[in-house]
């Protein structure tokens, strides 16, 4: 059975993008023919400075928010990422198969760093190679992610053959498929259709966390930035308008239809329309969610058990695998 694996950084509140470009697709996943791995990615977090006191309680509630959303820890493995060891060594050994060159290339670094680069952490710049570890460390065929992360996932396979080419290993990394799907691949900044959507960013007006009550979705979206035009009757007529190219992508994530549907429902609408809509189905989607993940936070004890047996699980598979890798590049292992 082909293999899925894909992650989430704690690095503060799970935000709308991260809910309908990952988390709601790994739930649709899940029920499909596929082996699934869920990792809550807490070594990429500290890319950027995470306070010591927060770290844990922001890993707990990434993994609230993937349980809240439908992600079965029976059917699922799911973990976070520095319980199982193998992930840091793995990258490591991918650290000296990736190329400099490679890594210059990565627009995420680009945007993250900006004029500051000479500041950033040394893991900012090496990150796509734990994500590589991340996912070859389990033979995972399919990488399901947001538009953001198709570059890294593209670099996840040139690590792999490489790999494979040099060590004469050919075959023993699989070469992963990123799958990005769905109207909501790529959900934009409210206050400014440029940039996406992002748990760091600037302004909590920018985003729609998880966690937001009902007033404050609605007053989000009557204040995301719009042109004064109202709903056109095709398509077409979102070109050139990414804010409101936006919010009808994330009526059809929310609403599990396409953006042409919610064009024909609201052809001609103005904002004072379409937007209490938007809010109300936000709210009737989301809502259930967050309250399930505040009464899991409430349980602390718990989520450490599930993320402890899943943590389990995973180190069962990527053992061996890390192992052979070992094996194959000549290390002497005498114990
Ligand atoms: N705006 C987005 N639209 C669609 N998908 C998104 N993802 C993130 N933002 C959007 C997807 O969510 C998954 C987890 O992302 P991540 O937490 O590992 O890192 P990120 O992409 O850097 O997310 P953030 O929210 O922007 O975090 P910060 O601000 O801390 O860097 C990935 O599959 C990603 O594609």
């Amino acid at each position: 059975t082909p293999r899925v694996f894909s992650g989430v950084k704690p690095s503060g509140g799970l935000q709308l993008g991260n809910y309908l470009g990952a988390i709601k697709r790994f739930v649709d996943m899940q029920g499909q023919d596929y082996e699934a791995i869920f990792c809550v990615v807490d070594l990429h977090a500290i890319t950027v400075w995470q306070d010591p006191k927060e770290l844990k309680d922001a890993t707990r509630e990434v993994t609230a928010g993937y349980l809240a959303s439908g992600i079965d820890p029976a059917q699922s493995v799911l973990f976070n990422q520095s319980q199982v060891p193998a992930h840091a060594e793995l990258a490591w050994l991918f650290n000296c198969v990736a190329r400099v060159g490679w890594m210059n290339r990565m627009t995420q670094f680009k945007d993250k760093a900006g004029k500051n680069a000479e500041k950033v952490s040394l893991g900012l710049y090496a990150y796509p190679a734990l994500m590589a570890a991340d996912i070859l460390l389990y033979h995972a065929t399919h990488v399901p992610v947001g538009e953001d992360q198709k570059q890294h996932v593209e670099l996840t396979r040139d690590i792999a053959a490489k790999f494979n080419h040099d060590y004469g290993a050919e075959g023993f990394f699989p070469l992963p498929e990123p799958i990005i799907e769905g109207p909501a691949t790529r959900v934009m900044n409210l206050r400014d259709g440029s940039k996406k959507m992002s748990k760091s960013g600037e302004s909590d007006m920018e985003r729609i966390n998880m966690t937001d009550d009902a007033d404050t979705i609605a007053k989000k979206f009557k204040k995301a930035r719009t042109d004064p035009e109202p709903l056109p009757d095709t398509l077409e007529g979102l070109k050139g308008r990414p804010e409101a190219r936006n919010l009808v992508d994330i009526y059809a994530g929310l609403s599990e239809t396409t953006p042409e549907a919610v064009i024909t429902e609201f052809a001609g609408a103005g904002w004072g329309t379409f937007k209490p809509a938007l809010a109300d189905l936000a709210v009737a989607k989301l809502g259930p969610i967050s309250e399930e993940m505040a009464r899991l936070m409430n349980d602390k004890a718990e989520i450490d058990r599930v993320l402890a047996q899943g943590a389990e699980r995973a180190e069962a598979i990527a053992q061996p695998i890390l192992d052979q890798t070992y094996d194959i590049m000549g290390f002497l292992r005498s114990r």
